[in-house]
């Protein structure tokens, strides 16, 4: 079906009808939202129930994405863009006197995730639809996503985020799919007739009723589902007889209800490791999710036996190790399959990707809540366990220590990452650094036992939201110079490496980079009040919040070149605008320090007359994809500084880089290969290597306070933290006034504060110099394209899944 413009205008003007009963020009903007959103969802059925249908009869495999986070943002124009209807449906709105930006504004963004990890989910669910992949996204819905940030007073205050408030347009809730999950309870083995029986008893039940999202391909016909979870009380089958009264009454106190299960996104948080709701929350969409393939599964009516040859379940992180341990259970307690068949399966089923490198941020439950909540799957584990250990065992000889470092309970946890290793048939990193670190550090004993297991997937990104739909200038004078094959085989930006030294496309180029500038900071005028130069270099730090990534790194430079502004007033630089977004977890203390420290600096710079036109700092409140999309187009410097070994890969990165940013860097995560990439011409490297680093933390040489002692920069600085010179109490930074000196500078600030220095002193001798900038940049967007998503789900899909692409035909 071809819809045109007028086709558009009628079925809008009727959808206005039949939902609020209204015409065009009276409808609010939410209802005029709410009717946009219900008939680009219209126009995706079609195409999904022929999806669902081919996926269904094909005898083919089919991939789910099991996820506690997917930060997937706003859908209305991604959604447009990918039915090809954007221009369209803009055309046909302005003749109704609607202007679409106004209406894309209303959506609420999906805040479902935490940072990085939620956001590659879903960079991975639009690739997947857009590559032709029957790849499904299985997590929860929660009420609320990660909380909104304010900036009261410098300080961040959380305020809770109730996206669904006005409700949702893209989801559909499938009550009719609703399935069953049980907690607690005891459990028993039996002996029927020789078969042994498992019986569950006063287990808690807990009703979990999907909503469904289409994930609609670009230009295909191919339409994907996320599946998410929503946690309900079942009153029908509630087992009240096995709650005494005060249990029951317990129960309510402690907000033990089956709602509290999906009420809310956890923030990535140390504080929050541990708590009893969180294990409820990974137990609850993965036992969902895969009762719900089963039951699909089943209607194919092909053997158990070859599950793994039609479905992967990818494990995104520790969160859902628990889907080895569930299936298990499924596959032997309701499908009767006998241990080693159900390990078969499950074996080749599953598949782990690894996010993290730092030790303490592994994923461990402790026995005792876990056996609570769930006592067949703790007995399930702790075979496993058994089985594994005596191979471990037999495998060195009798030799205990490998036992115990192997082990998957040990010293009264259960540590989940080595249950998705042991379960699954694929670990992987998620940069070509980080599964090195993986293989020969963090995971060596497993890399040794199960070398076959271990692959490299670095991350991408989708560059169709990342750079077609947030930066459509920079599109489209793409598509002009190279046309348009990019957006369906993004290495063919690399064609575009014919014109970095071109000047008339530098000038291009660098004409829609102030232009986006300059929309910007229009917009931080209107709604902040903040006025910031367009013609300054913006020089960009957003990301989480934390200790490893180094925003502290990058406020002492800020404060150094404010003492050298302070000392020579005439000191000769090129304008510099800091741009920060960043949300702490509400309990990092250190964090949220930072952020208090850089908006103090920012007002303590930016109303100082001598540094006027010279720096400026500028804190971006609640940064998530929305502001993402706005600031990255705009940014002439990517900050990418994470103590080296410490970044497992980055997608941040890569976003810049494809929009033109030139990135400083440490050799951390992707950002070594977006330096093989570019070449060293083409990027500021700076700072210790991850061997280095590694060798520091091992020989425990590195002393913080030599570096203070030694460099009168670093001290003068330091000192400005606690000696009233920010107009703060004195106790205000002590916190990481002592985390860089007492506590000896984990993350080696101070010891790479001297090379970042001379790295930012090369940005400004390379701004200056405008063609050579410009060919930079140009090249960076060249080389973005084997970033794109589209080509690490392929490679996922080659490497892990074994799913070829599904042509679906209308
Ligand atoms: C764990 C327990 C309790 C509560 C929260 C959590 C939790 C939640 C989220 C732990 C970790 C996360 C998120 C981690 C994350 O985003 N990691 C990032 O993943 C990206 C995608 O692979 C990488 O690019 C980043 O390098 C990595 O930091």
């Amino acid at each position: 079906m071809v819809i045109d413009k007028n086709m558009f205008k009628m079925d809008y003007i009727e959808k206005l009808q039949t939902m609020f009963a209204e015409e065009a020009v009276d409808a609010s903007p939410l209802h005029q939202y709410y009717a946009l959103g219900a008939l680009i969802k219209d126009y995706c059925a079609k195409p999904w129930i022929e999806s669902n249908k081919e996926y269904a009869k094909n005898k083919g495999k089919q991939v789910y994405y099991f996820s506690m986070e997917f930060l997937v943002g706003r859908l209305l124009n991604s959604n447009l863009v990918n039915l090809g209807l954007k221009d369209i449906c803009e055309q046909a709105l302005h003749e109704l006197g609607i202007n679409l930006i106004e209406v894309e504004d209303i959506e609420a963004d999906a805040g479902l995730g935490n940072g990085g990890l939620g956001r590659l989910a879903a960079c991975f669910l639009d690739s997947m639809a857009s590559t032709q992949v029957p790849g499904h996204g299985c997590g929860i819905r929660y009420k609320y996503g990660l909380f909104k940030q304010k900036i009261e007073n410098g300080y961040q205050v959380e305020v809770p985020d109730n996206w669904l408030k006005n409700g949702n347009a893209w989801e559909i809730r499938k009550e009719n799919k609703a399935v069953e999950v049980r907690f607690g309870g005891s459990v028993h083995l039996e002996d029927d007739k020789g078969i042994t029986k498992v019986i569950h008893e006063n287990y808690e039940c807990v009703r979990a009723v999907p909503y469904d999202t289409p994930i609609k391909g670009y230009k295909n016909n191919t339409v994907n589902t996320l599946r998410l979870w929503s946690a309900e009380t079942m009153e029908e089958d509630f087992d009240f007889s096995s709650f005494s009264q005060g249990n029951y009454v317990k129960a309510g106190e402690n907000k033990y209800s089956a709602e509290a299960i999906s009420q809310i996104l956890y923030p990535d948080d140390s504080y929050e490791k541990g708590k009893l709701l969180r294990l409820k929350q990974e137990y609850f969409f993965v036992s969902a999710g895969l009762q719900s393939i089963i039951k699909n599964y089943k209607k194919k009516k092909i053997s158990l036996l070859d599950f793994h040859k039609h479905v992967a379940v990818q494990i995104n992180d520790t969160h859902p190790a628990v889907a080895v341990a569930e299936l298990m259970r499924i596959l032997m307690d309701t499908e009767n399959l006998s241990w080693d068949d159900a390990w078969y399966v499950t074996t080749r089923t599953t598949a782990y990707t690894n996010h993290t490198i730092m030790a303490e941020a592994l994923e461990k439950w402790p026995v005792d809540i876990f056996k609570k909540l769930l006592p067949r799957i703790y007995m399930i584990v702790e075979e496993i366990n058994r089985r594994f250990c005596n191979e471990v065992y037999h495998r060195y000889n009798g030799d205990w220590s490998k036992v115990n470092n192997m082990s998957i309970i040990y010293d009264g946890y259960v540590r989940m990452a080595y249950l998705a290793i042991v379960g699954g048939h694929s670990v992987n990193g998620v940069a070509k650094l980080h599964t090195e670190l993986l293989k020969h550090q963090e995971l060596s004993d497993f890399y040794e036992f199960f070398p076959e297991k271990f692959n490299n997937q670095t991350n991408g990104i989708t560059h169709r939201r990342w750079l077609l739909n947030s930066n459509v200038e920079l599109a489209k004078l793409i598509t002009e110079t190279i046309g348009d094959s990019w957006i369906k085989t993004p290495n063919d930006l690399n064609k575009l490496i014919k014109y970095a030294k071109d000047s008339a496309f530098q000038e291009k180029t660098q004409i829609i980079k102030t232009n986006n500038k300059i929309n910007f900071s229009n917009h931080v005028l209107s709604k902040y009040g903040a006025s910031i130069d367009p013609s300054s270099i913006f020089d960009v730090h957003v990301k989480r919040m934390h200790s490893y990534k180094r925003q502290t790194l990058n406020v002492l430079h800020i404060m150094y070149l404010y003492n050298q502004i302070l000392a020579n007033p005439n000191i000769d630089m090129v304008p510099r605008t800091f741009i920060f977004g960043a949300k702490a977890s509400p309990s990092y203390y250190i964090a949220k320090q930072t952020i208090k420290l850089i908006n103090t600096l920012a007002s303590k710079i930016n109303n100082d007359p001598i540094v006027r036109g010279k720096i400026k700092i500028l804190f971006l409140e609640n940064y998530g994809v929305s502001l993402a999309e706005k600031i990255i187009p705009c940014a002439d410097v990517s900050e990418q500084i994470s103590t080296a070994s410490k970044e497992a890969s980055g997608t941040g990165n890569m976003k810049f880089m494809m929009n033109g940013a030139i990135t400083i860097a440490t050799l951390d995560g992707a950002n070594v290969e977006i330096f093989d990439a570019v070449g060293k011409e083409n990027i500021v490297l700076f700072g210790l290597t991850s061997q280095e680093v590694i060798e520091y933390y091992r020989n425990k040489t590195y002393n913080s306070y030599y570096m203070y002692n030694n460099d009168l920069r670093i001290n003068t600085i330091l000192n400005q933290l606690v000696n009233g010179f920010l107009e703060t109490p004195k106790t205000e930074f002590a916190g990481l006034y002592e985390s860089l000196l007492t506590n000896n500078d984990e993350y080696f600030v101070l010891k790479d504060f001297d090379a970042y220095v001379n790295a930012h002193n090369e940005i400004d001798r390379l701004f200056r110099q405008k063609a050579i900038w410009q060919q930079m940049s140009i090249i960076n967007i060249a080389k973005s394209g084997i970033f794109s998503s589209d080509n690490t789900i392929k490679k996922y899909a080659k490497e892990i899944w074994d799913t070829p692409p599904v042509n679906i035909k209308l």
